[in-house]
């Protein structure tokens, strides 16, 4: 199966956890895109989405589905997503697609947060891929020396040469090299940073359910 197929399989899996009638979650990145066209199929089924980015809210909408400001939503049953890492715990990465501090808003309200993932997603310990920190433009360089602390090189991620600017305004640093030994300190540790938006570890508040797209199918991690 090609990479597109498992995530096309996780997708469809995934759309069992979306419950009727209600407003669902909906992350960023391929397979959460590869979801959103699932979730289109049965859009009459649901009141609407919450986005985690601008690029999501856009797809949505592109299919019908109605989008709600989080500020109009108290109580979400399920926020389904992609990872950049996962491990068997449901400790995650996230923010290759510079969108880590919606997601985990939205994530923190959802009583569930099911993660979809092909399985070259699945690692044993968290850091080979680099982790982002979303921060305060204005707070980059200070940002960038107070992390390199924690063992990783600190890069400024570059978007046709300049600064990538998120959603919200800021800057991504990424960490490269990490050895990632306790996430859910080294989340705490680098969130307490001044100029820190948020990190890009989700391990605190992991995923309740990871489903994996492999060759003999899709596996259910919990
Ligand atoms: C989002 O999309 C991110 O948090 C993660 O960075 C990325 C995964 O993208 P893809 O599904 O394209 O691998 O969920």
């Amino acid at each position: 199966m090609t990479q597109d197929e498992l995530k096309l399989a996780v997708a469809q899996a995934a759309i069992h956890y979306v419950v009727e009638g209600e407003i669902v979650g909906v992350g960023t990145g391929s397979t959460a895109n590869f979801f959103i066209d699932e979730l289109a199929k049965i859009k009459h089924k649901i009141k609407g989405a919450v986005a985690s980015s601008e690029a999501t809210a856009e797809r949505l909408r592109g299919h019908g589905i109605a989008v709600f400001d989080l500020n109009q939503v108290e109580a979400m049953s399920v926020y389904i997503d992609g990872a950049d890492e996962i491990t068997a715990q449901g400790a995650m990465i996230k923010g290759g697609g510079a969108a880590l501090t919606r997601e985990k808003i939205v994530a923190s309200v959802a009583k569930q947060f099911v993660c979809i993932a092909d399985g070259s997603k699945l690692v044993n310990r968290l850091g080979r891929f680099p982790l982002p920190v979303e921060v305060i433009p204005m707070a980059q360089a200070v940002v960038a020396r107070k992390l390199s602390a924690f063992g990783g090189e600190a890069r400024l991620r570059l978007k046709d040469g300049v600064p990538l600017i998120t959603d919200n305004g800021n800057y991504i640093i990424d960490m490269h090299g990490m050895q990632i030994e306790d996430p859910i300190a080294l989340e705490a540790e680098i969130n307490n940073i001044v100029g820190v938006v948020t990190v890009g570890l989700f391990a605190k508040q992991g995923a309740d359910v990871c489903l994996l797209g492999t060759a003999e199918g899709v596996k259910t991690l919990k």
